[in-house]
């Protein structure tokens, strides 16, 4: 009989590698040590800085669809070191193709406080402009975006083929997706493609033990991580509440990647503390104890704790970055109480550019469902 109990957190984490133990203590990594012998105590502020903004964003996200404001909202608190972690690898002209959850890898590429929320709020089809960010717009398909990525990474393989001399060709696409998405499909012919064609792409695998509410342990009896080799893609398995541990195998993968040595797949292994979307009870599938043991190893403490230990971090800078945190909630409540909705039938006006009949019949339909409403005048 196959067991799919939710596995505890230090069974979760067996096998990963990590450079910052719970109590921000710094330990030898070999694998990965020579991957951030030269990162400096500014670089490691400049990750907790942006942990803690993601973690801001996303807290005033879940207060304000609870108020009624946006109309739903995926949680990623306890991911921030996973995303904060890679992210800070990248460079601005690599391309992302995030899910949903991936609110810290937005804070990273650069995104405005409007970007965190038109989507959810439902005022605008996308997010933002792509290109602004070189960051696709969060995909809510499960998997599909590993598709789009390792499509995006051969187009840069043929490019490089007509670019002009002394052009830059070593641009690199990264995938994020979590572990339920690992089962799907997509993802399958996702890793095969890439392989094949050596494709400079990453798959960013934030394993943060659920899929709703199916644990990963049901998803999987082996590690995720383990399931690269089947495909010739060689993996790292790492402690995604360690952010250094996450930026140093991504910077393992993203050298490969730009020195022609094909994808690479990163699990990181971490907790969803929220519930899957505003819309889930995760009470109802998953035990308090769980929860708190994976508290126990927020990766903003442990970043913290690494910084103040080696003196680095003083109680002057931690305030600091609670107020410009702060800040940043506050606008983003500002943001989006300013936002002047638009009409509801406005969805159907940028759909095609030309006018199609199943769009206007559609259209139709929705008008007439509309002005059954008390307040019709109001659409
Ligand atoms: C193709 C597809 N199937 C099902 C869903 C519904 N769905 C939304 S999120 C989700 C679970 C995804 O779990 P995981 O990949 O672990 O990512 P997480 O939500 O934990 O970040 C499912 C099944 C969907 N959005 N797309
Ligand atoms: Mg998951």
């Amino acid at each position: 009989m196959l067991s799919s109990r939710p596995s505890t957190a230090e069974s979760a984490l067996v096998g990963t590698l990590h450079m910052i133990s719970p109590d921000g203590e710094r330990q030898p990594c070999a694998p990965l040590d020579r991957w951030v012998a030269d990162v400096t105590p500014e670089q490691l502020r400049a990750m907790h800085r942006d942990m803690v903004a993601a973690r801001r964003i996303d807290r005033e996200g879940v207060a304000l669809q609870r108020q009624g404001e946006l109309g739903l909202w995926a949680p990623a608190e306890g991911q921030e070191g996973v995303q904060i972690g890679t992210a800070h690898a990248l460079r601005p002209d690599d391309f992302v193709f995030p899910s949903y959850r991936e609110h810290g890898v937005l804070v990273v590429r650069g995104a405005k406080l409007i970007d965190f929320i038109s989507m959810w709020r439902a005022e605008e089809l996308s997010s933002y402009n792509p290109y602004d960010l070189n960051t696709a717009n969060p995909q809510i398909i499960i998997g599909a975006q590993t598709l789009h990525a390792v499509g995006y990474a051969m187009g840069i393989q043929r490019d490089a083929l007509t670019a002009p001399v002394g052009a830059r060709t070593d641009q690199v696409s990264v995938a994020y997706f979590g572990d339920g998405a690992s089962s799907q499909g997509d993802v399958h012919e996702a890793m095969v493609f890439a392989a094949s064609f050596g494709a400079p792409v990453v798959f960013v695998c934030s394993n943060n033990q659920w899929a709703i509410s199916e644990p990963v342990t049901v998803q999987s009896h082996t590690p995720i991580a383990d399931r690269a080799a089947g495909y010739g893609i060689p993996s790292r398995r790492v402690d995604g509440n360690d952010a250094l541990a996450c930026f140093g195998a991504m910077r393992e993968a993203l050298h490969r990647a730009r020195a022609g040595g094909g994808p690479s797949f990163i699990e990181a292994v971490t907790y969803r503390m929220g519930p899957h979307t505003t819309s889930d009870d995760p009470t109802r599938y998953r035990a308090k104890e769980e929860v708190d043991a994976w508290r126990r190893r927020d990766p903003i403490a442990r970043l913290e704790a690494h910084l103040r230990g080696m003196g680095e971090f003083s109680d002057a800078q931690a305030a600091a970055v609670e107020s410009f945190a702060d800040r940043l909630g506050a606008e983003l409540r500002a943001t989006c109480l300013a936002y002047a909705t638009k009409p509801a039938l406005e969805i159907f006006d940028h759909v095609y550019e030309q006018p199609h009949s199943g769009i206007a019949r559609e259209r139709e339909e929705y008008r007439a469902y509309l002005a059954g409403f008390d307040d019709a005048e109001a659409q």
